[in-house]
């Protein structure tokens, strides 16, 4: 097939599910197109059957606001058109959904039929997507995409709760892509970041304030009250800040490494002994499967989609949204025993080997057969 692809091409999680995705179907043989403002940040290599088409949005003066959805509409349909394109793939509904239900209109007239899949990942449903000056656009591409994924069930719940939604929901779990998996444990380099007797403890995500990263900074200092260890932070956000100055109120700063964005996150986690998800949303948590997928035990909440990914008292354990002594106690429970941290470690990457990419490409390849049989 001959698939376009729409994300956000950032770190963030729905743009790296969608690149992941692009790669593997290329890999199966179909021609994938990225379409957006930058090549993606997972995607480093273009092939024959990976293409990428850079939306431009030219500065106009007049523009408060430039229009990205005009500018995205329109190379949506001129790509479509130009390499035949057979499905479209829109991951994130602001405002990739509403612009692809734009493109489908022009190439209708066009006499061109194009198939439109959305992918709901989670804030573009329970935190921007629900507000009122975007609910109405997004229930009515969502309405109108030919077939709608979520990423987890509680997302999917959350979706019908929130918006007046006509159509089925299938729910197709994140991945790993574990034979791409750099679990080459000779490149670790522990060494450089914490002494022999000291744990690391990891943390990913976009710093934003749903991550709740003061909580991470809390949960850490109360295992260093019984527990030698380093924090590893990664990534950047708006609330770096209030991060560092939480770490230096709490007397645990020299303690706290602040990476900023990286892309080896798999080098870190290839020595981190546990990682650490507090948020108050997660409609799937990749990061905790990332993290999962490399061994790591996760301390995490019981929030949106987490407890289908994180297993209570196997791969980690699951507290109330700002229950920061219990995620602590849990963390040092996992932490305390060399035997019961194997054990976690084993269990993670066991549970992690549920979500393989080999598995869950086959519902989109299904789905997006399911979409060109129908007229
Ligand atoms: O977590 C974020 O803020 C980034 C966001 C995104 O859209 O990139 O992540 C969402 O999608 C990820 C991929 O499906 C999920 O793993 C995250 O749980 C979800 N984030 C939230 O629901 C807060």
């Amino acid at each position: 097939m001959k698939i376009a692809i729409v994300c956000y091409p950032t770190f963030g999680g729905s743009g790296v599910v969608a690149t992941e995705l692009g790669i593997g179907l290329s890999n199966r043989g179909h021609e994938v197109h990225f379409i957006t403002y930058k090549q993606p940040v997972r995607l480093e290599y273009l092939s024959a059957n990976i293409h990428f088409h850079e939306v431009s949005v030219p500065e106009y003066p007049l523009f408060h606001y430039q229009p990205y959805e005009l500018a995205l509409s329109t190379k949506l349909v001129n790509t479509i058109k130009k390499y035949d394109i057979d499905i479209l793939h829109v991951h994130y509904a602001i405002p990739h959904a509403y612009a692809g239900y734009m493109a489908k209109q022009m190439l209708k007239e066009d006499g061109y039929h194009i198939k439109m899949m959305t992918t709901l990942h989670g804030t573009d449903i329970t935190l921007v997507g629900s507000h009122n000056f975007y609910k109405g656009a997004v229930n009515f591409s969502i309405n109108k995409s030919d077939c709608v994924t979520s990423v987890s069930n509680s997302l999917k719940i959350d979706t019908l709760r929130i918006f007046d939604i006509k159509n089925k929901i299938y729910v197709v779990p994140n991945f790993i892509d574990f034979d791409n998996l750099n679990d080459d444990v000779e490149d670790c380099q522990r060494h450089t970041m914490a002494d022999d007797d000291e744990m690391i403890i990891t943390h990913v995500s976009n710093l934003r304030p749903v991550k709740r990263i003061s909580d991470v900074i809390k949960i850490f200092a109360n295992i260093l009250k019984h527990q030698k260890a380093k924090l590893i932070v990664i990534g950047d956000g708006p609330d770096r800040d209030k991060a560092v100055n939480v770490a230096l109120e709490l007397g645990v700063r020299n303690q706290v490494i602040f990476m900023g964005k990286s892309n080896d996150i798999e080098k870190i986690l290839c020595f981190s002994d546990l990682f650490l998800l507090p948020s108050e949303k997660e409609s799937f948590g990749l990061a905790a499967l990332e993290a999962m997928a490399h061994s790591v035990p996760v301390i995490s909440t019981n929030t949106g989609g987490l407890p289908e990914v994180n297993i209570q008292g196997k791969s980690g354990y699951l507290s109330n949204v700002g229950d920061v002594d219990d995620m602590a106690k849990n963390a040092l429970k996992i932490l305390s025993n060399p035997k019961t941290h194997q054990k976690f470690k084993d269990a993670a990457k066991a549970r992690a080997r549920d979500f393989d990419i080999k598995n869950i490409i086959k519902s989109y390849e299904e789905l997006y057969k399911s979409m060109l049989v129908e007229s």
